[in-house]
């Protein structure tokens, strides 16, 4: 070992160790220059520990971030110099030897922690995201991002092992493939030898696993990158990792009982919570009835109430109007929200009208009567609303009113209420509802292409009961489908399959595939369907978004080391980039100049 290599980690001394000469290796956390005494905390991924140069002239020129080997004695802190804060809060490194191993200008923003328990600079002192995104590799010096990476880290050694018990295998599936439909735009990767074709990068490995089943790889798992090119939002990245499973011979509940398992098994090992199990269940129809959402979040209830027989009682234009187009009056309680100002209420009702695409009222309650917004018009319904929606002093009540998309809207206004005004929930706090939402319908209508399209993918079963209705009735068809629900995200989506080549058929057709379309698209998985396939389901769990949930952060790009920006940008190394003309004109492809997208 080089003198200058490290004996311990810088977070590992402890009173113990008082006494002995050791050596440290780290970066420069922050320093205090005091007449004849240079204080430095020194820093690496284990911890902090403070060490004190005493009549060492080279100590007074150390600058933030600088990375030093440091040899000294292990002593215990001055009385009254103890901080509790910190694992080796109780001791310091008086040093005897510094060697600078490399010097650095001032970083372009903070990378410092402060020393507290949790290790976290509050988000108002953080740099801006975009800067922090250009110089990642010292943003990732900071603990709170090494935490959370940490924490991947053992997510996936949990997986691993839980898997490997049950007797899984691990296989890889190619990158380089065609195009697997999972309902977004595919990147694509254009081949030199074959000028004019393009692999595709997958959007899932759907079609590997399932053909795995029929090679008789029963029981398969992945830890595998996706790739979508679709619009970017806080919870979704251009690249993204899931937990992609299936298995043969199963049923539904056997995908159940096995996530269950190995979720119970992350929250112990990673968080040292339990979550019991079985999980909830909840079909797709009743989800969208009481939280407008299939993905609800169950944290809180403000529930989505229909009024629509007692808005048909009243005068309201805007009631009246949704009503005759035989659309719905839904209504939710703002618990306490009777507080808000004219002002604030004011906004909420632009916003939520942009989003219900239909009609916004509002009405508070006060001294025991309906007050301020549609008040006059309610009057007539005023007790049996008081008592549908549980109305009590200084509530606040919405109304949405349309033909189309009024349910789904509450749902954007009930989240809206609890995270952004009513603040209901705390990413922070270890709270994990957990919900499979089932019963999904199998298809969805296309009204810009006038054709129905699958609500999942298409190689999800119908339920058996529901096979005659798959030409005639579409819409009445629904899938053997599941999602998980992690606190309203969708951490998780999988079905059982179609293994009837028939079956798979027909449903290409549903969509309007003609035969020969679906032969050139899709015929390597008929022809496997044929060979001897047998009933096969799985699933795929978003392991971005679990590790977002596990680290109590919102924002995906907190669990991923090099993450996109908003706008699909690698902005560190400045992806995507232009090439060289020459290699544009190996693969036979031709750039046509667009204007910038703003
Ligand atoms: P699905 O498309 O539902 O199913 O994806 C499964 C899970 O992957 C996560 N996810 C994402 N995470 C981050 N960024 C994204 N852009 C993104 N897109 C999806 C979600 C989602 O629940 N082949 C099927 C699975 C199957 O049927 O077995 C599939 O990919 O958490």
């Amino acid at each position: 070992m080089a003198s200058w290599q490290r004996t311990h980690s810088c977070g590992e001394l402890r009173t113990a160790h008082i006494g002995q000469t050791v050596v440290l290796n780290g970066w420069v956390n922050s320093m205090r220059k005091h007449p004849g005494q240079v204080f430095v905390d020194l820093r690496d991924r284990y911890g902090l520990t403070q060490c004190v140069f005493e009549n060492l002239a080279e100590a007074a020129d150390l600058q933030r971030e600088w990375v030093l080997s440091l040899k000294g004695t292990v002593r215990e802190r001055l009385p009254g110099k103890h901080n509790e804060k910190i694992a080796t809060g109780d001791i310091e490194l008086l040093v005897t030897e510094l060697r600078i191993l490399n010097r650095c200008p001032t970083p372009k923003f903070e990378v410092q922690s402060i020393p507290t328990e949790e290790m976290t600079l509050a988000d108002s002192e953080l740099a801006d995201e975009e800067t922090r995104l250009k110089f990642r590799y010292l943003d990732l010096r900071r603990p709170t991002l090494q935490r959370t990476l940490a924490m991947r880290h053992r997510l996936n050694k949990v997986i691993r092992d839980y898997l490997d018990a049950q007797g899984f295998l691990e296989l890889e599936t190619p990158l380089l493939g065609r195009s697997t439909p999972e309902g977004a735009r595919d990147y694509l990767v254009p081949s030199r030898v074959f000028p004019g074709s393009f692999y595709a990068l997958p959007q899932s490995p759907q079609l590997y696993k399932q053909l795995l089943m029929v090679a008789g790889y029963d029981k398969y798992f992945q830890i595998a990158r996706c790739l979508r090119d679709e619009d970017l939002r806080a919870d979704r990245q251009p690249e993204f990792t899931q937990l992609d499973v299936e298995m043969s011979f199963i049923e539904q509940e056997d995908i159940f009982r096995l996530i269950e398992g190995l979720v119970a098994d992350v929250f112990r090992c990673c968080l040292d919570v339990t979550i019991p199990t079985p999980l909830q269940r909840m079909p797709y129809e009743e989800a969208m009835r009481r939280f407008g959402s299939d993905k609800p979040d169950l944290r809180y209830g403000m529930e989505l109430v229909d009024v629509s027989d007692l808005a048909a009682k009243t005068e309201f234009v805007d009631f009246r109007q949704a009503l005759e187009q035989q659309g719905k009056v839904i209504a939710i309680n703002a618990k306490g929200g009777g507080t808000l100002s004219r002002k604030v209420i004011d906004g909420l009702v632009a916003t939520f009208k942009e989003r219900l695409r239909g009609g916004c009222a509002y009405v508070k309650y006060e001294k025991g009567a309906f007050a301020t917004g549609v008040a006059k018009f309610l009057a007539p319904i005023q007790a049996e609303l008081v008592q549908r929606l549980r109305v009590e002093e200084g509530d606040l009540l919405f109304f949405g009113s349309g033909k189309c998309v009024v349910q789904e809207g509450m749902g954007f206004v009930r989240t809206h209420l609890a995270n952004e005004v009513l603040k209901l929930v705390d990413p922070a706090k270890k709270d994990f509802r957990f919900l499979w939402v089932v019963d999904f319908p199998s298809f969805i209508w296309d009204e810009e292409e006038k054709r129905w399209a699958a609500n999942h993918h298409p190689f999800t079963a119908p339920r058996d009961q529901d096979l005659p209705l798959l030409e005639t009735d579409p819409g009445k068809v629904y899938a053997k489908a599941y999602d998980l629900v992690l606190n309203g995200y969708e951490v998780g989506g999988g079905s059982i399959r179609i293994h009837s080549p028939e079956v798979q058929s027909r449903l290409f057709k549903v969509l309007g595939m003609t035969d020969e379309q679906a032969q050139a698209r899709f015929g390597f998985l008929l022809d496997a369907l044929k060979s001897g396939a047998p009933p096969h389901g799985g699933i795929a769990l978003g392991l971005d978004r679990f590790a977002m949930l596990l680290s109590g952060t919102t924002n995906i790009r907190d669990v991923i080391a090099f993450p996109k920006n908003q706008r699909g940008c690698d902005v560190m190394t400045g992806a995507p980039a232009t090439v060289e003309e020459r290699q544009v004109s190996d693969l036979g492809i031709c750039i046509v100049k667009k204007e910038e997208p703003k």
